[in-house]
């Protein structure tokens, strides 16, 4: 059990946050008492980055006064101090499919998140309106040009500055698109993405399914029309409780991921190869070709680096009998290659710290 002291946590961040609301999903699901408290801008250096080493959300404050930062190590942790209810699961095989489903939903589907809030006009007004209410209380600059700031950061940063063009537009919308006719697919034949109860899986796609596509005027006008099955799955996943966590499961790895893990072999772990070229050659920008479509000048990530490594030394911490089981699993879907095609890698990212309580870099 997570130490009493250690409770409630108070959860920093932004009821429109991607990765706000993946943690929040998982602690409610999982039974594990916190507060939710806006991330007011004006205490993102002198309280966040200070006690987490980076300036993102969420961050979480333990009650004994500790602080951590970052979901997917942060999850790994409360699971490990509290395995029951499991949402984690305890099969290698599952476990290492669930982290892979973990990192292409939160770093990939990250662009057509940000692409669907900030490109349409209808979701920047309304959403910065939101954001400027929620997170700038105080700072003393007119409403209205607070509201035209962040709407230029964010399509500075993750629309037009991550390489989002009129020519590869709708290549960024198939992602979304694709995958909400997957998921309707899957949830046709079960409630939950590993079986009859939430796990990992389903978590890792409420970054951006919760928080965005399900709230975004635009994105989620067509998950209403074109996925009703989703739209239902996410609600259903933030009703859940601790008594829902049952760990019902089907054995191995359903055979309706084999879109994802396709998808995560054609086009996500080549770009996460060609980033660590682009580190490497110190570019801070590069120009990301996925299939035939290029994202000109998109933005580099050591962040992303380390995710491939963590990948790696997850499969390498597997018995032989799961390691043997995921290479035939990811050679079949032509993910096997691309995971090691660089070799070795060189992150830098996280070393000499101790995680979720200190990280030392974010996404971008
Ligand atoms: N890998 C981190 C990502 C956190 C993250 O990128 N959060 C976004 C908000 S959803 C953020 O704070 N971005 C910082 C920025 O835009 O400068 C996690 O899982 O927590």
């Amino acid at each position: 059990m997570l130490d009493s002291a250690a409770l409630p946590l108070t959860v920093y961040g932004s009821n429109l946050s991607y990765f706000t609301g993946k943690l929040e999903m998982y602690l409610r699901i999982k039974g594990i008492a916190y507060r939710f408290e806006p991330l007011n801008m004006r205490h993102i250096r002198p309280l966040v980055e200070q006690h987490t080493g980076t300036s993102q959300m969420p961050a979480v404050k333990l009650a004994d006064g500790r602080w951590m930062s970052d979901t997917t190590p942060m999850i790994a942790w409360l699971e490990a101090q509290q395995p029951q209810p499991c949402l984690v699961p305890v099969d290698p095989l599952q476990h290492f499919f669930c982290l892979l489903l973990e990192d292409y939903a939160d770093e990939w589907l990250w662009r057509p998140a940000m692409h669907f809030r900030w490109h349409s006009a209808e979701g920047a007004y309304l959403q910065s309106r939101h954001l400027v209410d929620e997170l700038t209380p105080g700072i003393p600059v007119p409403r209205i040009a607070k509201r035209w700031l962040i709407r230029r950061r964010q399509r500075g940063g993750y629309t037009r500055g991550d390489g989002i063009t009129a020519a590869n537009q709708a290549q960024v919308e198939s992602i979304y698109l694709n995958n909400l006719d997957w998921l309707s697919a899957l949830l046709t034949h079960q409630p939950f993405m590993l079986g009859n109860s939430p796990s990992l899986a389903d978590i890792a796609f409420m970054g951006p399914f919760f928080r965005h596509f399900s709230q975004d005027p635009v994105a989620a006008e067509i998950m209403k029309q074109r996925a009703p099955a989703v739209w239902e799955w996410v609600a259903r996943l933030w009703n859940c409780t601790a008594d829902d966590a049952r760990a019902d499961w089907v054995d191995g790895i359903p055979e309706r991921w084999a879109p994802w893990l396709e998808d995560i072999g054609r086009t996500y772990l080549p770009y996460l190869n060609a980033n660590v070229q682009a580190i490497r050659a110190g570019k801070r920008r590069f120009d990301a070709q996925v299939d035939d479509v290029v994202y000109p000048a998109a933005r580099a990530s050591r962040y992303r680096i380390w995710c491939l490594e963590q990948l790696r030394a997850h499969y390498e911490a597997m018995p032989q009998d799961a390691q043997a089981a995921a290479r035939q699993l990811m050679q079949k879907h032509q993910c096997w290659a691309p995971l090691w095609e660089i070799s070795p890698l060189d992150s830098g990212v996280n070393t000499g710290v101790e995680l979720p309580f200190y990280c030392t870099d974010k996404m971008v």
